[in-house]
């Protein structure tokens, strides 16, 4: 299989890549380094080191004596004449497509970083639809969307469209969306906009409807330094159980935002690429717009902390402090939460291993970077808030 990776740079494209080439794929890669630079103004870092893609793409080549990857810097958004020479010359099978800002409180701190993210991210997509119906119309393309998309609207959640009566007549239509930040509604747009390019143009397209990913490793960086992949922390790229383990290993308090009770869905980073390897290896038909939703369980954000407070005692000895802030973010904080999947396990997916596994994995990965870690306490608390002003968020009780 021939895959163009748009955003290898990032978490899930350099993971996805290695795992690839692993297989024996054959995979060219695109990014503009935008990750890098933000993570950089945001004053953090990659918890785990990473190398340059240079460097990263050397790496993952000499392990299989053979080009197996290619690497070409180039911004989706704006490089539309060179994403179609790359489309002519690589001629892919599959189409991933990562190369978006994936951030909420990005999104939210000001309406510089709104638009930003909504250029970004939607004309990013309209170029990819535009190119991919040019160029090689049969090709995959793989999108990741959100389950954020479809907020908390507490009534369960189906698998793409539900029926929907008006006047005693039905019809099957998207499930209505209610994203709760400006990054989390460039996704929704996104949907329409697949969706419509798939009923003109007859693009064969699936969206991914994506829990929030937690993990350091995949089994196919093989441990290699120059293989692993970016792990974020701070208040904009990081994800809630990522900053709890580097919380955690710091000696900071876990942050939960209000109240805990707020229920999200979740997924290890090697279910992820295990899930996006699947769909690739079992295409929609032509023109067909498949939606699915990916993660493995969903729990509260208090249990989730608990989970790395008790894995992190038990590995370390010491229990971290669970502690509660003000929420930054305009959210319910109680709902209802039943979201449905089966389509990924009809196609065989299955679990790789539980949370309280992967989480060990996590603190044994990241313990070891803690003095580094250490310099970087300060970026942890959130300053952006939903409302629009950036200040400090203040704990409320442990
Ligand atoms: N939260 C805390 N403490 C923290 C960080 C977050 O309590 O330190 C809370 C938030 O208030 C929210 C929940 O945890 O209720 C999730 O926040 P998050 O930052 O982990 O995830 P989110 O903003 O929803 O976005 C992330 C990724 C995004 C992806 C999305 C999947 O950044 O790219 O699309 O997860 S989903 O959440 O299903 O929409």
């Amino acid at each position: 299989m021939k895959a163009l990776i748009l955003g290898i740079d990032g978490y899930i494209g350099w993971s996805l890549a290695c795992t690839l080439v692993s297989e024996g794929h054959s995979v060219f890669g695109i990014d503009n380094g935008l990750r890098r630079e933000l993570v950089m103004d945001e004053g953090s870092i990659s918890a785990i080191p990473i190398y340059s893609m240079n460097d990263r793409v050397e790496a993952l080549n000499s392990r299989s004596n053979k080009k197996v990857c290619e690497y070409l810097t180039l911004n989706v958004s704006i490089d539309y004449e060179k994403l179609c020479r790359v489309i002519d010359d690589f001629q892919p099978d599959v189409v991933y497509h990562f190369a978006q800002i994936p951030s909420a409180p990005y999104s939210m701190k000001n309406r510089d970083r709104c638009i930003f993210t909504m250029e970004n991210n939607i004309i990013g997509t309209l170029n990819l639809l535009y190119a991919i119906k040019e160029r090689k119309p049969d090709t995959h393309i793989i999108k990741v969307g959100t389950m954020g998309e479809y907020g908390t609207p507490d009534i369960p959640i189906p698998e793409g469209n539900c029926w929907i009566t008006v006047d005693g007549k039905s019809a099957s239509l998207p499930f209505p969306r209610g994203a709760g930040s400006w990054y989390h509604q460039t996704k929704v747009h996104d949907t329409h906009n697949i969706r419509m390019a798939c009923s003109l143009w007859g693009l064969s397209c699936t969206d991914i409807m994506q829990g929030i990913v937690y993990g350091s490793n995949v089994e196919a960086m093989h441990g290699v330094p120059k293989l692993r992949t970016r792990y974020d922390f701070d208040q904009s790229f990081g994800t809630i159980i990522n900053r709890f383990i580097v919380q955690a290993v710091v000696d900071h308090p876990l942050t939960i935002y209000g109240k805990g009770t707020q229920i999200r869905s979740i997924l290890p980073l090697q279910d992820s690429i295990n899930c996006l390897v699947l769909l690739a290896k079992n295409p929609p038909e032509k023109g067909e717009y498949r939606e699915v939703n990916q993660f493995h369980e969903y729990l509260s954000l208090l249990k989730m902390a608990e989970i790395v407070q008790k894995a992190f005692y038990e590995l370390i000895g010491r229990e971290p402090e669970i502690g509660f802030y003000e929420n930054p973010r305009i959210e319910k904080e109680r709902h209802i939460y039943e979201p449905k999947s089966g389509k990924l396990q009809s196609l065989g997916y299955k679990n790789s291993e539980s949370i309280q596994k992967t989480v060990r994995c996590m603190i044994i990965d990241i313990f070891g970077q803690r003095e580094i870690l250490n310099n970087f306490r300060n970026i942890i608390i959130p300053t952006i808030r939903w409302t629009g002003d950036t200040r400090i968020v203040e704990k409320i009780m442990n």
